[in-house]
């Protein structure tokens, strides 16, 4: 088993840097009503579709709830990218941080100036090691997905063959729990073995290239599981352009424009969805419950249930509707 960890950036920095000068949205732009509470969500990265999505759930029920969502987060996965947004929001005072951490232990201590100073912190999709902290956890079931991952990867190759995972980085609370629950699961597969687990640093451009490099070390590799949005694009594309299209089995993670149209292509087999939407949704809720007296009703953490695309579901509307969204809600 190999593994590589070289930081590299990703394909939206040009873009990212913009988003980063754009993805301050202060809800709705109209004046702010007197007494209007101001909550903050912070991305793990602006221009992701998975937090994109979150945000417009988010923003809905911040609308609905009366309470003005600042929308603020760093141009790459990172805690040098987040820290210093946190930093910046801390001088605006939020009623609340709902926020998903870049890394399980380096955010502890800039939430902890949030916590120190009693503003409630909630997490959405990824979390911190001490929880003691918040007030909340809501997150989906990526055990679950990783471990449904590998069971589609067997069905595949009959039980039997080299299969690869290519994840983000270590210390990124929900995808290491997916490469977890794979490797768990196949483990139920004797003549199942994970011959390399590669890091593409949330970048589509490398998870590219290392599949390329893995498809060719492992001619007779039977598939990848590429656990986020960016690993399943690169791994997709990867496939095609060696030509291994339907020889190697690809199950990406999440859903954003391009993984959608790899998976209709036939190229990624199965999509594991979230729910960001309903996170970012859920997440304004709960901080509208403590905000409002009712902290009793707020559950210490919560767990969303996957959806699970094929190539066979992807056009039908029940599966469609937990495809990403690509543009913030205003
Ligand atoms: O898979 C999601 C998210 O759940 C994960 O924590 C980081 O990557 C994504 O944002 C997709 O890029």
């Amino acid at each position: 088993m190999t593994r590589n960890t070289q930081p590299k950036m990703g394909k939206w920095t040009t873009a990212g840097m913009a988003a980063l000068v754009l993805a301050t949205l202060a809800g709705g732009g109209a004046a702010r009503a007197a007494g209007e509470k101001t909550i903050a969500l912070v991305p793990g990265v602006a221009t992701d579709p998975f937090y994109i999505t979150m945000q417009r759930g988010a923003q809905e029920e911040a609308k609905k709830l009366g309470l003005n969502l600042i929308w603020q987060g760093g141009s790459e996965f990172s805690p040098e990218t987040q820290i210093p947004v946190l930093q910046a929001l801390f001088a605006k005072h939020p009623a609340a941080l709902l926020i998903a951490p870049t890394n399980d232990t380096a955010l502890i201590n800039p939430i902890k100036q949030f916590t120190d100073a009693s503003v409630p912190v909630i997490t959405v999709d990824t979390t911190i090691s001490d929880s003691s902290i918040l007030r909340s956890r809501i997150t989906s079931d990526n055990t679950q997905g990783g471990a449904a991952a590998a069971d589609a990867i067997a069905k595949f190759a009959h039980d039997q063959g080299e299969v690869a995972v290519i994840n983000v980085k270590p210390g990124i609370s929900t995808t290491d729990a997916r490469q977890k629950g794979f490797i768990a699961e196949m483990k139920k597969y004797p003549k199942m073995k994970v011959v390399a687990i590669e890091y593409d640093d949330d970048s589509p451009t490398k998870a590219f290239t290392e599949a390329q490099l893995l498809l060719l070390k492992y001619p007779q590799l039977k598939g990848i599981f590429g656990t986020n949005v960016f690993s399943g694009e690169g791994v997709g594309k990867a496939v095609v352009a060696t030509g291994k299209k339907g020889n190697v089995d690809v199950i990406g993670y999440d859903a954003e424009p391009d993984e959608v149209k790899l998976l209709k292509d036939g190229v990624i087999s199965t999509l594991i969805i979230q729910q960001p939407a309903e996170e970012g949704r859920l997440a304004v809720e709960y901080a509208n419950d403590i905000l409002t007296g009712k902290a009793s009703l707020v559950p210490q953490s919560k767990q969303l249930n996957n959806v699970t695309a094929t190539t066979q579901n992807a056009n039908d509307p029940a599966i469609a509707k937990y495809f990403y969204q690509t543009q913030p809600a205003s």
